[in-house]
């Protein structure tokens, strides 16, 4: 019997949509997938990416990985831009965004929370705890609390003599890699081959108040789709927040490019929105596929990352850049 002309539409139109998945799907099956695999940004990376591995190399989900991995941080008073020590906002608080994605597309985050270490827990607690996706400031508290973190002050004696130094000038000028550490991004593929992401930061130092960046922001600070690839983003925020950054990237790998090209052509998109600000701007990727292959860039130079797989051993990167 002759196929109909409706049934042929039908069958073409559903090997068109399975189409880039099968090509990908062909890449992928050539390449044996590196795994686990933890890569973070900035040199705070390292230490953070070594408390992640311990979870991975344990046969522990990527989620609980990048968890652990940006508790790092979080909790050390000498990291100006994360957690406990953060630099506050012009007023003299200190207030975290954090966000969470694990491979099922469950997310969870937290902006403008104050008195809390680990705003990314609290993140996690609203992925998994509530009907939402994200809490605010005194409402994220509230739930934090409630659900046994414990207040404490944030800002630390060095933190606060910075921001009355500060105050002499009042000059808000985001500095370009500041002393290699910013935002840490986490993405990691544990040994089941799944994706997670996780991003934290206490923002611009000397931001306004209510202010909110890209890294508590889904498709911004992180994206993950587990049948792609997972990406994280570092810098200033509204330039991020403006291309959907790292949603951007994870769409552009879903098209084909490699992990690499992908950060590139996202950075790209950036200079392009803002030719001249750009130049005196840092914002930074990392990527990384279902494959487990990394990719890195930024606008200016300095953005360093940390890789930790079997075949590498937490070391340490400088992203190529634009400028
Ligand atoms: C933000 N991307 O709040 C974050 C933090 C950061 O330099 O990277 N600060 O825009």
């Amino acid at each position: 019997m002759k196929p109909s002309r409706r049934k042929f539409l039908q069958t073409s139109a559903v090997l068109s949509t399975l189409l880039p998945f099968t090509s990908l799907f062909a890449k992928s099956k050539t390449a044996e997938p590196t795994k686990p695999v933890v890569i973070s940004t900035w040199d705070f990376g390292k230490p953070a990416n070594a408390e992640a591995w311990k979870v991975l190399t344990n046969k522990g989900r990527a989620l609980d990985a990048v968890e652990m991995g940006v508790h790092v941080p979080e909790a050390d008073p000498l990291i100006t831009t994360v957690g406990y020590g953060g630099a506050p906002d012009r007023d003299g608080h200190v207030t975290l965004d954090a966000c969470i994605m694990d491979e099922f597309a469950n997310c969870g985050s937290v902006a403008g929370l104050e008195h809390i270490v680990h705003p990314i827990s609290v993140a996690r607690k609203v992925m998994e705890k509530t009907p939402h996706v994200m809490l605010i400031g005194d409402g994220a508290l509230q739930f934090a609390l409630a659900n046994g973190f414990k207040k404490q002050n944030l800002l630390t004696p060095a933190s606060e003599k910075a921001w009355k130094e500060w105050l002499k000038t009042a000059n808000y000028k985001p500095i370009v890699n500041i002393e290699n550490h910013d935002t840490i991004g986490m993405l990691a593929l544990d040994m089941n081959q799944n994706l997670s992401a996780a991003c934290t930061t206490s923002g611009m130092a000397y931001k306004m108040r209510g202010r909110v960046g890209d890294s508590p922001i889904i498709g911004a600070g992180v994206f993950v789709d587990n049948e792609i690839g997972a990406a994280t983003s570092t810098g200033v925020g509204e330039e991020v927040i403006r291309i959907c950054g790292s949603h951007l990237v994870v769409e552009l790998m879903r098209q084909g490019n490699s992990p690499q090209e992908a950060c590139e052509k996202a950075v790209g998109r950036i200079v392009k929105n803002q030719p001249k600000k750009s130049k005196e701007m840092q914002v930074g990727f990392l990527a990384i596929n279902k494959n487990g292959e990394h990719g890195a860039f930024a606008l200016q130079k300095g953005f360093t990352f940390a890789v930790y797989s079997n075949s590498i051993n937490n070391e340490l990167f400088e992203a190529k850049s634009y400028y």
